[in-house]
Parts: C-alpha cells; sequence; structure tokens
C-alpha cells in the first residue's frame, strides 16, 4: 500500500450476508482480498485507505453495536474492539459511509476499487477511477506467502493429512459403504482438529463417479471393486488446503487400477522432483502430459493412432495443479508462461479418467478414475511437500486399507 499515489484513495466491500431461505442465512465468508488486507470477520463492512503526502489512513465502515442483532446473534465488534484488535485508524459505523465521502472525496485525485466494486455515487468529475490496478496489485502481492500465511497453510495441511489417513484407515476391507459416509468422515474429522472448515465441497467419488472431475453429489453405494477417489482440504484461518488420495474399497487395488494408479504417481513425483524456484511452470506440465500420454500407449491401453492432443483431452483434460492459498484456487500471474519462485505455494495434481470411449482400446479399464494431488511450497533448490504425510505408495495404502 506504501505504493498508493499521494491524494489517492482506495475504497474496497467485505462480503455480504446471503439469505438462503425464510430467515436462514448462508454462513458468512469474506472475500479473500478483503480477508487479506483487513482480517475482518463480519459481514457488511466497508474499508477505506486514504493517502495524504506521507499520511496514510486506514478506516473501517461496519455494523457496530446492535443491540437487536445482540439478542439473536450475540456481540459484533465495536468501533474500539475495530481499532485495538484490527489496527485501523479510524471505526465508523456503516451508514456513516456516504457522509464521509461526502465530506472527504474533493481531497482526492484518484479513486482506485476491485473490479468488482460499483462506484459510490456521486463522485466529482474529475476523480480518476480505476478498477484494474488494485486487482493486480493484490493478485501479486498474494502469490508469495509470507511466514503467517505459511503457518496457517501448514497447519490447514496438517490437519487435512491427518483427516485423509483417519479416511483411509477408517475405510479398512470396504467398511464404508456409500460415498457420503466418505465425505462426513473427512468433515468430521477436520473439525475434532478445530479446522476452520471445509476449504471446498469435498469430492468423494467411487468407481466411475471418479472420471467427473468436480463431482460433489457423494452419494452413491460404494462398489466392492472399485477405487474411492477423495479430493478433500480444510481451511484454517481462511488459508487452504486441497489434497487428493484415491483407494481401492476392497483394500487391494486391480492389476488395471494399479497400472493407472502407478503412472499417475510415477509422473505427481517427477513433477514435484523438478520443482525449484526458477523452474518454468509449463514445462512441468509437459512433462506430466507426456508421461501420462506415452504410458497409456506403452501399454496399449488407447488408440496409437490418435494424436497426443486428443488423447490428453480424452483422458487427462485438465492443468496440473493452481496455486493455493486464501482461495483453493489463488488467483495467479494471468500468464501461462511464468516461472515458479520461492514462497509460492502450488498443488501438482495430474489425474487419469478412462471414460469409455472410442479411444479406449482395452475396455477393462473403464471408469477408471486417478488423480494424486500434494500442495507443494516452491523454495531456492526444491519444492517441499506440504502434504506428503498422506500415503501415496501402493503397498503403503494397501497396507491401511487392507486388514
Ligand atoms: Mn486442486
Amino acid at each position: 500500500m506504501d505504493q498508493l499515489p499521494d491524494n489517492t484513495i482506495v475504497l474496497m466491500s467485505g462480503a455480504k450476508k446471503h439469505l438462503r431461505s425464510g430467515d436462514q442465512f448462508f454462513p458468512f465468508w469474506q472475500y479473500a482480498n478483503f480477508h487479506y488486507l483487513t482480517g475482518w470477520p463480519e459481514p457488511d463492512a466497508t474499508l477505506i485507505i486514504q493517502r495524504q503526502g506521507r499520511e496514510m489512513q486506514s478506516i473501517i465502515f461496519h455494523s457496530g453495536y446492535d443491540p437487536v442483532d445482540e439478542k439473536w446473534h450475540g456481540k459484533s465488534l465495536s468501533h474500539q474492539e475495530a481499532k485495538e484488535l484490527y489496527g485501523f485508524d479510524e471505526a465508523y459505523a456503516c451508514d456513516a459511509l456516504d457522509q464521509w465521502l461526502h465530506n472527504h472525496i474533493n481531497k482526492f485525485t484518484a479513486l482506485y476499487l476491485t473490479s468488482t466494486e460499483k462506484s459510490p455515487a456521486p463522485l466529482p468529475k474529475r476523480l480518476m477511477i480505476d478498477n484494474k490496478v488494485l486487482d493486480a496489485q493484490l493478485t501479486k502481492l498474494r502469490l508469495y506467502k509470507d511466514h503467517a500465511e505459511l503457518e496457517a497453510m501448514k497447519k490447514a495441511c496438517s490437519i487435512t493429512v491427518s483427516a485423509h489417513l483417519d479416511c483411509m484407515r477408517q475405510g479398512v476391507n470396504g467398511a464404508f459403504s456409500n460415498e457420503q459416509e466418505v465425505a462426513a468422515t473427512f468433515q468430521y474429522q477436520c473439525a475434532m482438529r478445530m479446522a476452520e472448515g471445509l476449504a471446498y465441497e469435498s469430492i468423494a467419488a467411487s468407481g466411475q463417479n471418479a472420471c467427473i472431475l468436480h463431482y460433489t453429489k457423494n452419494n452413491m453405494a460404494i462398489e466392492p471393486s472399485s477405487c474411492v477417489l477423495l479430493d478433500a482440504g480444510c481451511s484454517v484461518d481462511h488459508y487452504c488446503a486441497d489434497v487428493t488420495r484415491c483407494w481401492p474399497a476392497s483394500g487391494k487395488f486391480t492389476s488395471q487400477q494399479r497400472i493407472i494408479y502407478q503412472l499417475v504417481l510415477e509422473t505427481q513425483q517427477a513433477c514435484i522432483a523438478k520443482i525449484a524456484a526458477g523452474v518454468a511452470y509449463q514445462d512441468l506440465k509437459l512433462l506430466s502430459q507426456t508421461m501420462m500420454i506415452d504410458g497409456l500407449k506403452q501399454c496399449k491401453i488407447v488408440d496409437q493412432s490418435a494424436s497426443d492432443e486428443v488423447l490428453f483431452s480424452a483422458f487427462y483434460g485438465h492443468g496440473l495443479g493452481h496455486f493455493i492459498g486464501l482461495d483453493v484456487h489463488d488467483p495467479g500471474p494471468g500468464s501461462k508462461d511464468f516461472q515458479l519462485e520461492e514462497n509460492m505455494v502450488i498443488t501438482i495434481e495430474p489425474g487419469l479418467y478412462l471414460r469409455d470411449c472410442a479411444l479406449l482400446v482395452d475396455k477393462s479399464f473403464a471408469g477408471i478414475g486417478i488423480r494424486i494431488e500434494d500442495n507443494i511450497l516452491v523454495q531456492k533448490d526444491h519444492g517441499f511437500n506440504l502434504t506428503d504425510g498422506v500415503p501415496v505408495r501402493i503397498d503403503e495404502i494397501e497396507s491401511l486399507v487392507y486388514g
């Protein structure tokens, strides 16, 4: 924020409460950028940062004391707490915002808004309004995690690892009969370790449901010969973990599942091993595509005459991973051609999904879906795997889920 030019002002709204139905609201979730700048945990707030000369000031407009709301929902933060606990220079009630703008806006030459913010009316005509720079700056800042952010991410990863392990242990010898039990077990195990919540809707997919990339119905019976794919993570202080593991419901992989699992695993491990500051992300992505498509061809599972692009889109068909932080899919640098840098955190999650189609020559593989995902902190000369506590080798997994 010290890059803010003289005589400028930033205005940013926090998230609002969203009505679910009747008098019920969805659980409140603060916008990531607003959380990043303020840590503010309540709905309906507005942040103002103003700069004049050397002086910078932050002001929050928020609900404050409301005796009726206090009776039903408990206390809101007071103006005093906003200043003492959250470090704002000033704090006022929400409905004081319009008057504040009316009194002060003429002092400024530029107003910075996020891309989704509506400009407050009325504004002086000579005021320059920008709704691009702020998003771009925040994206740039959020790419690199500082110490406190990494502490939260490590905690989220550690709870996620333990909850995945519990799911595998409890799934021993086909103990789960429905996907819902897997999803519920994961959520319960995170809650029991005081996670803030789930980072995203868990994907607990058995059999061919694992070929649906964002399957969240999580309500089908688990067939004994199928694999269970669990893509789930929790959040701590709004920071997310995002881990995927697959295990055989019966405790033993079939020979076909084993071949696909091993191929995805070797690809994932090869990509993680190459991570370091300065590595082009696009190179990792290409490596994963080449390894997996070559692997499928060598095993004579797919149509050899089809091009690699066609096979990729039929059986892999998604990115190698994404940035992760306050959002499970954190904003990235905007272009595909970027290099990894220290203190970025990314997921590495190759997957193969053998949907039954004309390109699948060996039909005994139809319906197998495998993805393996870890969260990697980029360091100077290597990638530090924050989630490698969940077993990933076939022998390790089978020894957990086969009693
Ligand atoms: Mn992911």
